[in-house]
């Protein structure tokens, strides 16, 4: 059995109380991932709509790349368990907010708020949560803007609010990102706090990189 259907298992064992067999259970689980994708697309359009209207304006896309995610079963679980939540599929709807997720690489600093700001106000999307990140750093050095929104899915007979976390950056800020995953991925990877310097340094580094190249967009009036 893979890992994914352990963790289906698992998680119909501790639903059992509301499931009497697994199939129906399964049933119920993929119905759900089948929501968040289509809040995924309701979130992705929008942001279509915002950059076309935007290049047809200003001649230029403020969007660089989206790319979207389902978290993981693995990962689903892992987060139940670190939040001490129950393992039923209202609590997973509940207490997981990024079980859809966006990530939206702009291509100034300036453009990352542009688009949070175009989106959360647009009537149908409510937002949860925020998380600034770019003001304030994790850490580590992590930069990113967080948002969790909450957005309507129309299906054949009913309207659900479904939850989406987007993650807003620049470019320079994906690749840090991008890097810092990579030199921490291995388990067995030592990184001592010298290389935690350096990896902040880098991120302070990034973080005047966007600094300079948005006054440089500030001059050329884009
Ligand atoms: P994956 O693989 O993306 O699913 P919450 O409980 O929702 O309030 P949460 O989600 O625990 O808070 O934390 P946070 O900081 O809001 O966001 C977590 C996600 O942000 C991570 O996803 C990463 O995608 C990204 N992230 C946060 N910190 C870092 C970091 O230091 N380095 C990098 N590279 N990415 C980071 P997950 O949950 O790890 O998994």
């Amino acid at each position: 059995m893979n890992t994914d259907k352990k963790e289906l298992l698992r998680l119909f064992l501790d639903n059992k109380e509301n499931f009497s067999d697994i199939g129906i259970f399964i049933e119920s689980f993929k119905t759900l991932m089948a929501y968040y994708k289509c809040a995924i697309m309701e979130i992705e359009t929008k942001l279509n709509v915002l950059n076309e209207q935007f290049s047809l304006r200003y001649d230029r896309n403020p969007i660089s790349t989206t790319k979207s995610r389902l978290k993981s079963i693995e990962s689903i679980i892992r987060k139940l368990k670190r939040k001490s939540a129950a393992y039923t599929l209202s609590s997973l709807e509940e207490n997981i907010n990024d079980i859809a997720g966006i990530r939206v690489v702009c291509s100034f600093e300036s453009d990352v708020y542009t688009i949070a700001n175009a989106l959360t106000s647009q009537d149908d999307i409510q937002l949860i949560k925020e998380k600034d990140y770019i003001k304030n750093p994790k850490p580590n050095g992590y930069r990113s803007l967080h948002l969790i929104v909450s957005v309507p899915i129309f299906l054949l007979h009913e309207k659900k609010h479904m939850k989406v976390e987007i993650q807003l950056r620049t470019i320079a800020m994906d690749s840090w990102a991008a890097l810092e995953h990579q030199l921490k991925y291995k388990k067995d990877t030592v990184f001592d706090d010298k290389m935690a310097q350096e990896l902040h340094l880098c991120s302070k580094l990034s973080a005047e990189l966007d600094l300079r190249m948005d006054k440089l967009k500030k001059q050329v009036n884009i």
